[in-house]
């Protein structure tokens, strides 16, 4: 078969423009890539809502690939082996309560199993701000990685968000900008980002979940950003706590977007009808 260079540019500006155009307005977008993020995308996907991930690098996965210092496996508590079981993961056990996952299995797994439920994602995006109205966060501000890193002085663009989540890891960098930019009090004991404590697996690992919640209206933290936000240790390179809390915000979200539609339905009704739509616009 002879290939013509032109339609294989025009078949990926097209398909990427299609793409982008539906994914600007969103039930949820979420930044950052690393296994909070994967998983709540997969799970608010699957549940039938519209969601786009925005990572800044080129690849997905955020700090999971690297393992412990560069030993690419990681450890899983008990708690969190249901949740890799459902995205077809096995855990090795090695002691009681502890089990390993291959880092790369486990974020190519992740990252697959998101995109096939509907996820989108967004590399080589960094969110550089946010949308807001009269005290809330209604979307996120996106500029290309490489303008960020050239420092070049090129406008964004915008996506509109019915809820925004801060997997950003470490540096919750969503946080940051709204708790600078934004007027209004974030909801943490002191109204500003509490700061991230150094390391204590099991506090973490405790503490991650519990810190999965609203910082301010329209927004979410998630994995280590919901420790970093509300005061939390660090864990170090086990992810139990970081895969049930991506869990655990997208359940919150959710409940609050099914909320949100017309009343008559039950719960179960209001998914199934979303999940259809979903299928429908893919
Ligand atoms: O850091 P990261 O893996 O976040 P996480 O889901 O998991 C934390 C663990 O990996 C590990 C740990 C557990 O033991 O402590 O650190 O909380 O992934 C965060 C991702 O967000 C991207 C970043 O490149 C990384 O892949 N990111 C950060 N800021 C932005 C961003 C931004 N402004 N825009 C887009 N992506």
């Amino acid at each position: 078969m002879a290939l013509d260079e032109q339609i294989i540019t025009r078949a990926i500006v097209d398909r990427w423009q299609k793409k982008f155009l539906h994914g600007l307005e969103t039930d949820v977008s979420i930044v950052g890539g690393g296994p909070s993020g994967l998983v709540a995308g997969y799970y608010l996907a699957s549940w039938g809502h519209r969601v786009g991930l925005f990572e800044r690098k080129l690849s997905i996965g955020g700090g999971m690939w690297g393992g412990g210092m560069m030993f690419n496996e990681i450890v899983v508590q008990e708690e969190a082996c249901g949740l890799l079981r459902d995205f077809g993961i096995s855990p090795e056990k090695y002691k009681s309560g502890y089990y390993t996952v291959d880092s790369i299995l486990c974020v190519a797994t992740l990252t697959a199993k998101a995109c096939q439920a509907g996820l989108r994602i967004w590399n080589l995006v960094s969110v550089e701000d946010a949308v807001m109205r009269k005290g809330k966060v209604t979307g996120l501000v996106i500029n290309w990685t490489a303008v960020e890193m050239a420092q070049l002085h090129v406008d964004p663009l915008t996506v509109r968000a019915r809820f925004s989540i801060d997997a950003s890891g470490h540096a919750c960098e969503l946080v940051h900008v709204i708790a600078r930019k934004v007027p209004g009090r974030l909801l943490t004991p002191s109204g500003s980002i509490e700061g991230e404590k150094s390391l204590w697996a099991e506090e973490a690992e405790r503490l991650t979940i519990e810190n999965t919640r609203e910082v301010f209206p329209g927004v979410y933290v998630a994995g280590m950003s919901a420790n970093a936000t509300f005061g939390g240790p660090r864990m170090g390179p086990i992810f139990g706590g970081m895969l049930l809390s991506g869990r655990k915000v997208a359940q919150e979200i959710h409940e609050r977007l099914l909320a949100a539609q017309p009343p008559g339905r039950t719960g179960a009704e209001r998914t199934a009808k979303m999940a259809t739509r979903r299928r429908r616009r893919s």
